[in-house]
């Protein structure tokens, strides 16, 4: 294994590390009254996951020096929305799933209602995070922070996503839909975890801002291209969630757009954009090329 590779996994992980820490720390606690939901809160949000979004809030502070409590803050924010979508998204009225992170769902943990309200609970927190504690020098800019997550998680961010794939069952899709299809479902939380992080930080440039959100655009589009190829091609097992379940349910998905290969050449198209938009960034970016590299040539879900 390379030095760069050992280096890039070390600032993972202790990042990692960090990030479980402040979700321990935000949530409420277990024996804290009702005891059941905070129970299945932790359950859903603890204890797995890549982590990939609050990575993303990490490495885009490193280009604004940000500080690293606040980012943990933003990006345990995004992270929570993040939970939240899941725990929903395995409802039986959504994508009715029982495997989630190598364990039960949380619906089947717990059940259905309690569900219901964890993704009720979980979002709230998100933005009382956002609201309550100082995560940028300028309170304008903070308000700006609330405004991106509540943009990215709505109704033109996640949650339309979200609608306009549960209305595709079914549909063929072409490539320009299903890319707007992911552009909202996955991509708006993956773009808003690196403006957060940057915004964390000092001023960007619009034009510097504007690098940092089409370097997002592209990688959030590329994570979920990626995703289905793993899903096309790993098994339950490897997966800790149900494999070659969107082909089941007659999904569009890139594979059935585009074949295999194809889908791995416009991942990694979409790198190389993603890259590109980083030019005359620097050395500052390290961390966010190398999680770039990371969500296309990684090789599990
Ligand atoms: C219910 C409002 C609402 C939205 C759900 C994101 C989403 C929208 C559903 C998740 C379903 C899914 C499998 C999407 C594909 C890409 C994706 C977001 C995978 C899960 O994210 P990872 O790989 O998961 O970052 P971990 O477990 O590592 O956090």
């Amino acid at each position: 294994m390379s030095t760069t590779t050992t280096d890039f996994q070390r600032w993972a992980s202790t990042h990692q590390q960090r990030i479980e820490a402040q979700l321990q720390t935000v949530l409420p606690s277990p024996e804290v009254a009702p005891q059941r939901l905070h129970q299945a809160m932790r359950y859903a949000v603890l204890g797995g996951g890549k982590r990939v979004r609050p990575l993303l809030a990490f490495a885009a502070g490193e280009i604004t020096e940000a500080d690293a409590g606040r980012v943990a803050l933003a990006g345990a924010a995004v992270e929570l929305i993040h939970a939240y979508s899941l725990v929903h998204d395995d409802l039986p009225c959504m994508d009715d799933d029982v495997l989630r992170r190598g364990k039960p769902t949380c619906h089947v943990e717990f059940d259905e209602a309690t569900a219901l309200l964890v993704g009720d609970a979980l979002q709230s927190l998100a933005f009382q995070l956002l609201a309550e504690y100082r995560v940028t020098d300028d309170p304008s800019v903070q308000l700006e922070m609330v405004k991106l997550l509540a943009a990215a998680a709505g109704s033109r961010g996640m949650a339309g996503g979200q609608a306009i794939d549960l209305a595709a069952v079914g549909a063929t899709l072409s490539l320009p839909e299903l890319e707007f299809m992911h552009i909202h479902k996955t991509g708006a939380l993956i773009r808003c975890a690196v403006l957060l992080g940057a915004r964390s930080g000092a001023a960007l440039a619009a034009a510097e801002l504007g690098q940092l959100d089409r370097f997002a655009k592209c990688i959030g589009l590329a994570f979920q291209v990626v995703d289905d190829v793993l899903d096309a091609d790993a098994t339950t097992a490897t997966l800790g969630k149900t494999a070659g379940k969107d082909a089941r349910q007659n999904k569009p998905t890139y594979i059935s757009v585009l074949s295999v290969s194809d889908a791995r050449k416009h991942a990694d198209e979409l790198r190389r954009d993603a890259l590109a938009a980083l030019d005359g960034v620097g050395e500052r970016a390290l961390r966010l090329r190398q999680l770039a590299d990371f969500i296309v040539l990684r090789k599990f879900r």
